[in-house]
């Protein structure tokens, strides 16, 4: 039989197939050849009845997220909360660098837009407009559960399989429950947060919501790593990629190249500030990082 994986935890793979969950077990070994089955695989599996099969075969993936580990995901939702904790378009670039790596189309969802002043809303518009200019899609309600906005993301997602992203605190789970109702999600209350530690969610599970499979996932504090080359990190800036063919050298990373139409556009406000600055830091850490990845391939 052929599935996808909704759910793992403790060696046991939730395995969806027609409308039936399929508990099993891994069975081969995954473990010697490194295989290990993730949330969205598709597999082969046998199944005596719904509660005993086995995991037989994971097939090919189109592509893997590490943080969350979820595979074969073709769209992202990353909530960003407007304030609480304060927004770092840092962190928001970071992730987007590592969806467009995986060919994952991301959405930008603004999360407690509702406790914004005047003035943080407005400064919110300039950055959801720099947003929109580089081609994303945003979602930014001054009431972030409109019922025109929520029926509007549900349109996007449905088809898809998708994977929730953005830092804990921000929103995810309640984002999933004003989808969802009945999926009554746990959220962040902070007493519950003291005793849980700090991620509210801690498993990743694909969740039904309208005709979209979504996983909600524990929130980061930070990415460890781009691995990711100087030649393709511009490559992941869609509005730099775009602009790339208009430079005077084919092969400009916009850095100190003369006539570079990405450089230019960042001077007239075309492209954001912050994500040139940001794209200037990632290639900082590009390269600080290459010499331990060959480092590591010598072993
Ligand atoms: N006012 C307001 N509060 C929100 C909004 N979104 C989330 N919250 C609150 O923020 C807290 C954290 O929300 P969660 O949905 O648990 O956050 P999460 O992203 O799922 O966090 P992790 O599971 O830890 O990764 C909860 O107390 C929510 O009620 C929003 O748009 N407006
Ligand atoms: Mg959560
Ligand atoms: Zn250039």
């Amino acid at each position: 039989m052929k599935g996808l994986i909704q759910q793992s935890l403790s060696g046991f793979y939730d395995i969806l197939s027609g409308n039936q969950i399929y508990r099993t077990r891994a069975r081969g070994n995954f473990r010697a050849r490194k295989i290990k089955p993730i949330v969205g695989d598709r597999v082969e599996f046998s199944s005596e009845d719904l509660q005993h099969g086995y995991l037989l075969k994971v097939l090919p993936r189109v592509n893997e997220l590490k943080r969350p580990p979820v595979a074969n995901v073709d769209m992202a939702v990353v909530v960003t909360a407007a304030v609480q904790p304060t927004m770092s378009t840092n962190l928001l670039d970071r992730q987007l660098v590592a969806l467009e790596k995986q060919g994952i189309r991301p959405c930008l969802f603004f999360s407690k837009t509702d406790l914004t002043t005047d003035e943080q809303w407005q400064a919110l518009q300039e950055v959801v407009r720099g947003y929109s200019r580089a081609g994303y899609q945003i979602f930014c309600d001054r009431d972030p559960f409109a019922k025109e906005q929520l029926a509007r993301l549900q349109a996007q997602l449905d088809g898809h399989i998708v994977t929730m992203m953005g830092q804990t605190g921000a929103g995810k789970s309640t984002l999933l429950n004003h989808l969802a109702p009945q999926l009554q999600l746990a959220t962040g209350e902070i007493s519950t947060a003291l005793k849980r530690g700090r991620h509210t969610t801690r498993k990743v599970s694909l969740l039904q919501v309208g005709q979209a499979l979504i996983a909600d996932t524990p929130g980061f504090s930070s990415y460890e790593d781009l691995s990711i080359t100087k030649e393709e990190l511009p490559q992941l800036f869609p509005e730099m990629a775009k602009l790339a063919p208009q430079c005077r050298f084919r092969g400009c990373l916009h850095l100190k190249e003369p006539g570079c139409a990405v450089k230019a556009a960042v001077s007239d406000g075309i492209i954001m500030k912050s994500r040139y600055d940001n794209y200037l830091q990632f290639q900082d850490l590009v390269a600080s990082r290459k010499p331990i990845y060959e480092k590591r391939r010598d072993h």
